[in-house]
């Protein structure tokens, strides 16, 4: 794989993963082919790319005005710093982990096929939100394929288990096989297959449910038995609440943003209240944009505070910037 693909490009690539219309595809499409470093190692992936917009544009001008977008797309509004997407087979407690991570309450029962449709809530992190889709269960032989845009969409998926059940690991099993089969998949990161550009990958935590119960440790071989070392595992009980610190911390973490403070030049104190959030990687340029488009265009400097930097240092528009910077704009 091409390694010095730019924040620019990854960018675009997240876009079009999310993207919910035909239009918004080629577009983020065109925008890759012109941020992708233009070299030999990117030749294949310049004509992939080349050849997946001529036949973005032919779906675009094929498509009656009305039925432009993805028909079947339900479309839930992105809200908060990012969307986790919580997956799994039935009664593995997703909806019991949405109500214990956030303030909304879904049904949560002991019986399966409780959840009929998608259902977001924010989950309060600090001082930021963040978007969790509670979802229907899973059950292969009965696979509804609108799920596979909700997954691709997602910045992170939380792929739920009751590892107190070998049913339930069993499910879970059959579940990341036949997401495999697809062009949806789930992995321990986020990105697009280069040599296939249909095929997206999706982050993915595995949940380790209702570890208050006895089972746990005599399932975990189970587990092994097909699950990769090197995807995240969390033990949690979304019943007694156990390990949801660390896990409301990790989503948070895999969505790969930093929050950015900003503060006017007479005000002594940014806005704690309501931090931007730009994919980590961004610069202080898609903080004016943020703002207002015409910042952007005539930011001059910048003063920021942060915990890489020394108080008050001026820098330019293309500043990386950090986790928690504090960063006061001129024009
Ligand atoms: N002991 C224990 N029970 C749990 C835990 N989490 C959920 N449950 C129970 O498991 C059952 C199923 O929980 P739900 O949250 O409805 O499961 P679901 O995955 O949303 O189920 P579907 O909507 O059918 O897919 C309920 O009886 C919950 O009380 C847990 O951490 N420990
Ligand atoms: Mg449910």
């Amino acid at each position: 794989m091409p390694a010095n693909l730019t924040h620019q490009y990854r960018k675009a690539e997240a876009a079009y993963r999310r993207a919910t219309s035909r239009e918004e595809e080629l577009h983020c499409l065109q925008t890759m082919l012109r941020e992708i470093p233009k070299h030999k190692g990117t030749d294949k992936l310049q004509s992939d790319l080349k050849r997946k917009i001529s036949q973005a544009r032919k779906l675009v001008s094929d498509a009656p005005r009305s039925a432009a977008g993805h028909g079947h797309r339900r479309r839930i509004p992105r809200q908060g710093a990012g969307r986790a997407v919580l997956i799994g087979a039935p009664n593995a407690g997703k909806s019991q982990l949405v109500t214990s991570l956030t303030r909304a309450h879904p049904e949560v029962a002991p019986y399966p096929f409780t959840t009929q449709q998608p259902q977001p809530a924010m989950m309060p992190w600090h001082d930021v939100t963040v978007q969790l889709i509670d979802t229907p269960p899973i059950i292969v032989e009965a696979f509804d394929s609108t799920l596979l845009d909700l997954i691709r969409g997602a910045d992170v998926a939380l792929l739920v288990i009751d590892a107190g059940e070998a049913d339930g690991i069993a499910a879970t099993q059959r579940i990341i096989e036949h997401l495999q089969q697809t062009k949806t998949r789930l992995a321990p990161s986020s990105y697009l297959d280069l040599d296939d550009l249909g095929v997206s990958y999706t982050r993915t935590l595995t949940v380790l449910n209702k570890c208050d119960g006895p089972d746990l440790a005599q399932n975990l071989p189970l587990l092994d038995a097909f699950l990769p070392r090197d995807w995240e595992r969390f033990p949690i009980s979304a019943a007694t609440g156990e390990g949801l610190t660390g896990l409301a911390e990790a989503i948070f973490d895999a969505l790969n943003v930093v929050r950015v403070y900003t503060k006017l030049p007479n005000n002594k104190e940014p806005d704690y209240d309501r931090p931007f959030t730009i994919q980590r990687g961004g610069t202080l340029v898609e903080i004016a944009q943020l703002i207002h488009k015409d910042l952007a265009r005539d930011l001059k400097h910048a003063r920021v505070w942060g915990q890489h930097v020394h108080d008050a240092t001026t820098v330019s528009g293309d500043y990386v910037l950090h986790d928690q910077d504090i960063v006061e704009l001129h024009i």
